[in-house]
């Protein structure tokens, strides 16, 4: 994590964090690495807003059953990963009508020719080639509501997303020229290792959610023998040596267990390559395995008791979705006072 982020603001007034997952498929090891895990290192020095994205996943289409559930197993996760719902505001982005509505006036000041320029857009809509409804084209413009609604200090994501920072920024900036300081101006921030994992048959390709090819991803609801059948398995090369060369693309099966390694075992890169120097792809892919399985196994345990509590999780994000309807509410009728609707 960057340090130079680390709170320098008023003694008494903790900077402000806000980011969320979509409820679109089962959360994969990325997710964690990349995005949850790291969530967990910020709740005691900054203020942490984390919601279910699921306004957000229905860009693509979705079994109305299936994504109710996976929005409640991803909170089940989120706590189960170590987020404290007694540190943090956990909610349901849909609980909190600020965001539609602050979505759309931005929408109003965001172009076309911003919208067009984004790469989830251009891979979505070649992958929903069927489906390239205008929720898909505009969804940075609500990622960015959600973000400015709650005065974010920091935005901690995979770094696939940090073009949706970008433009979230821009807008921002574009609004408060127009209208005075309205809204903070996020930064996104990265981890170091695990940023971005890669897909384990494509290694090119990020690893995703709804990769339709379950081997290209661990999802952290596999069964730990899938979990190590998977990384046995991974594409790599013929090449033999493990070394990180993380420019190589021939090399990006095993920059990319590499980096895994790294990631649940937080030691750097270097280290794990003269750890392993001179050995075959066999030990090391065993080893990874096992590391992983062992980071995932304390949070599926966890995970299992948390999501039979059904009253429980409804509570955490009953008391979230109000605490969070409460700061955006402010933020959303400053905005509507100086675009000039009536507000009293
Ligand atoms: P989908 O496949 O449905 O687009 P996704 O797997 O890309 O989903 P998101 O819900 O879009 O997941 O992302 C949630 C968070 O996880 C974001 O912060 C994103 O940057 C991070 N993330 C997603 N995939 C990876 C990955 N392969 N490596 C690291 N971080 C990732
Ligand atoms: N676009 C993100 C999910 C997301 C998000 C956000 C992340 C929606 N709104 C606000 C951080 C802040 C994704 O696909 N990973």
């Amino acid at each position: 994590m960057d340090n130079e982020t680390v709170n320098t603001g008023a003694a008494d007034k903790k900077k402000r964090i806000f980011s969320g997952v979509q409820p679109s498929g089962n959360i994969t090891l990325g997710n964690y690495l990349g995005a949850i895990k790291n969530w967990v290192a910020l709740q005691d020095e900054y203020e942490c807003i984390y919601a279910m994205m699921d306004m957000h996943t229905i860009t693509v289409r979705q079994t109305p059953a299936e994504l109710r559930k996976r929005t409640l197993e991803l909170l089940a996760l989120y706590i189960a990963c170590g987020i404290d719902p007694e540190k943090c505001i956990l909610f349901i982005q849909s609980q909190n009508s600020a965001h539609a509505e602050l979505g759309w006036v931005l929408d109003c000041y965001t172009y076309m020719g911003e919208l067009q320029r984004m790469t989830q857009f251009k891979d979505k809509s070649a992958r929903h080639a069927d489906n390239i409804n205008a929720g898909l084209f505009t969804y940075p413009v609500l990622m960015a509501a959600d973000i400015l609604l709650y005065q974010t200090d920091y935005v901690p994501v995979g770094i696939d997303q940090m073009q949706h920072i970008e433009i979230c920024r821009d807008i921002a900036q574009r609004f408060n020229a127009l209208y005075g300081n309205v809204f903070t101006i996020p930064e996104g921030l990265l981890v170091k290792s695990g940023a971005k994992i890669m897909s384990l048959q494509e290694p090119t390709k990020k690893m995703s959610k709804s990769d339709p090819n379950p081997k290209a991803f661990i999802s952290m609801m596999d069964d730990f023998g899938s979990i190590a059948k998977k990384i046995k398995s991974a594409v790599t090369d013929s090449e033999g040596v493990i070394e990180y060369r993380p420019e190589d693309d021939t090399k990006a099966g095993i920059n990319n267990l590499i980096s895994i390694m790294a990631a649940v075992t937080g030691k750097k890169p270097e280290e794990i390559v003269s750890e392993y120097s001179g050995q075959g792809y066999g030990t090391f892919k065993s080893d990874v395995a096992e590391a992983v399985v062992e980071a995932v196994r304390p949070i599926r345990g966890e995970y299992d008791r948390i999501i039979k509590d059904k009253e429980y999780l409804r509570g955490v994000y009953r008391n979230g979705a109000e605490t969070a309807h409460r700061i955006a509410d402010r933020t959303l009728k400053k905005v509507y006072k100086k675009v000039g609707f009536v507000i009293d």
